[in-house]
């Protein structure tokens, strides 16, 4: 079980705690134009966190907007509003006035600290929002911005508020694939249980460790695999502001980057540009945000020798819940929970179905959804089971084996069609670079498989190429699964966070 005193500060934990536990003259943020050691991050989180509540009132409990690629500030940002007693609302960086201000209204945001760079949306935000507009800080823009100018008027001691265990801390947003974006709150203690479970039992990251990838802070597989993970750990993190694949090559083969958090594309991506890299210093790569398939394990294998974990986690879960790891591993499964965490899969009724057999993915552990005054907390959360939406396998062994999104299951012709299996097939063509497969509507079978596929730069995407790849997928899995059609796009559609919107391929069909 997990120990956390009642009284909890997350972020004291993860700064002064490890401070006390590992030093503050190790190194922890390494940004794009600045390092920080443990030290001096915290010496710039303690005068935030004054000016916040000296200059600007904060008070316990109230919502601050973070707005900003990742970067040694936001994570000092991130920090502070915490130790502070608020509660951190970071958002993506690209996101638009219109979108700025549903969230500032449905989490009552009352501050809001900004890169200078991002700021011409959340000014247009705030015209839109009048009196309901939050006061706002800008930091990043050189000494003449204001929270960059005034925090060098404070003195870098700040005591932590004393919050409860249970005293919110975050609402992080779903980027939602589809659907109006929800609001997720999550507790100081959920912080550290992620901390203490996923990281700390599957990935053992040890202070020597140094930590790059892609996912923004906004986005909670990128705040616990690039500030929480490694910071309850005592080891460093690169923050990239432009994340592209070559960057985080780039961080493993001049930093020594030792530990990777993005998502299969960019590891299909990064596997292009390998010729001629350093990756020796490589030893964890951590795959989420959406199924990994086999093919794309083996070819990450067989280029660097490291064995990609994969796992599926859940804004409403804050991090990861299911996971391979070093002692159960097998390529194209997610693996197994995460110690501390259980795993059923449920028919329609809500009754477990036998092993071998697809059902709907239910989860329940230290951590669980908790949607801000949203009507769907009651889809998700069902006689204490957190209901993902997916639809899995679990097979004698105890391993998890990803079929579909639940809404996404293809019914052809009386057939099941996880289109993820279609995906997989596709994927180990030379010829595919990305591939996602959705129903498309037939007057005949109801439904079809149709493909759509970003082929190998330098092919002509023809119909000779289309039907070679149906007698590819064809002559791997069983024939009623084959694209009826195969549609070529020089990209897929994707959401900010990376995740593939197949609801816009649906709408194309
Ligand atoms: O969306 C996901 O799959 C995910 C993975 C890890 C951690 C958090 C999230 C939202």
């Amino acid at each position: 079980p997990l120990d956390h005193p009642d009284r909890l500060n997350c972020a004291k934990e993860l700064l002064d705690g490890t401070i006390a536990r590992c030093g503050a003259d190790r190194r922890c943020v390494v940004g794009e134009h600045e390092t920080l050691t443990y030290g001096r991050l915290r010496d710039r989180v303690d005068r935030i966190a004054r000016v916040l509540v000296d200059e600007c009132g904060l008070r316990p409990g109230e919502r601050v907007l973070l707005r900003g690629p990742n970067s040694p500030w936001l994570a000092a940002c991130w920090l502070a509003v915490i130790k502070a007693g608020g509660v951190v609302v970071t958002v993506l960086p690209v996101l638009r006035a219109g979108e700025l201000s549903t969230i500032v209204r449905s989490a009552r945001v009352t501050h809001a600290l900004c890169d200078a760079r991002f700021l011409d949306d959340l000014t247009a935000a705030a015209d839109q929002l009048g009196d309901r507009a939050p006061s706002v800080l800008v930091y990043g823009g050189g000494a003449d911005s204001d929270l960059t100018a005034r925090v060098d008027a404070h003195p870098p001691d700040f005591t932590a508020v004393p919050t409860a265990a249970d005293d919110a801390c975050m609402i992080a947003y779903t980027s939602g694939t589809t659907g109006a974006p929800k609001g997720c709150v999550h507790f100081h203690r959920d912080v550290l249980a992620i901390a203490d479970t996923y990281s700390a039992q599957v990935l053992k990251p040890t202070p020597d460790d140094l930590f790059v990838g892609s996912p923004p802070f906004a986005f909670t597989f990128g705040l616990g695999g690039l500030l929480i993970f490694p910071m309850r750990a005592g080891a460093a993190t690169v923050l990239l502001e432009r994340p592209r694949p070559e960057a985080i090559l780039d961080a493993v083969s001049e930093h020594g980057a030792s530990v990777v958090f993005t998502a299969p594309t960019a590891y299909r991506s990064m596997l292009t540009q390998l010729e001629g890299r350093d990756l020796s210093s490589l030893r964890r790569c951590v795959s989420a945000g959406e199924h990994l398939p086999a093919a794309t394990w083996q070819a990450w294998y067989d280029a660097t020798g490291v064995r990609l974990l994969d796992g599926i986690g859940a804004t409403e879960m804050l991090h990861i819940f299911v996971s391979a790891s070093d002692e159960h591993m097998r390529p194209g499964s997610t693996g197994r929970p995460v110690p501390g965490f259980e795993a059923v899969i449920l028919d329609d009724e809500g009754e477990p179905v036998p092993d071998g057999e697809p059902g709907h993915l239910a989860v329940r552990g230290p951590v669980g959804c908790r949607y801000l005054s949203d009507e769907r907390q009651r889809e998700y959360v069902r006689h204490g089971w957190n209901h993902t939406g997916d639809t899995y396998v679990r097979d004698e062994d105890g391993y998890f084996w990803y079929r579909a999104r639940s809404d996404d299951m293809i019914v052809s012709a009386g057939y099941n069609i996880a289109p993820a299996e279609v995906e997989e097939a596709l994927l180990t063509s030379p010829d595919v670079e990305e591939a996602a497969v959705v129903a498309a509507q037939d007057p005949d079978r109801g439904l079809v498989v149709r493909a759509y596929v970003v082929p190998r730069r330098g092919l002509t995407a023809d119909t000779a190429l289309a039907d070679r790849l149906k007698d590819h997928v064809r002559s791997r899995i069983a024939p009623y699964k084959t694209p009826r059609s195969v549609v070529f796009l020089p990209s897929l559609p994707r959401t900010a966070t990376g995740k593939l919107q197949r609801f816009r391929l649906r709408e194309s069909t």
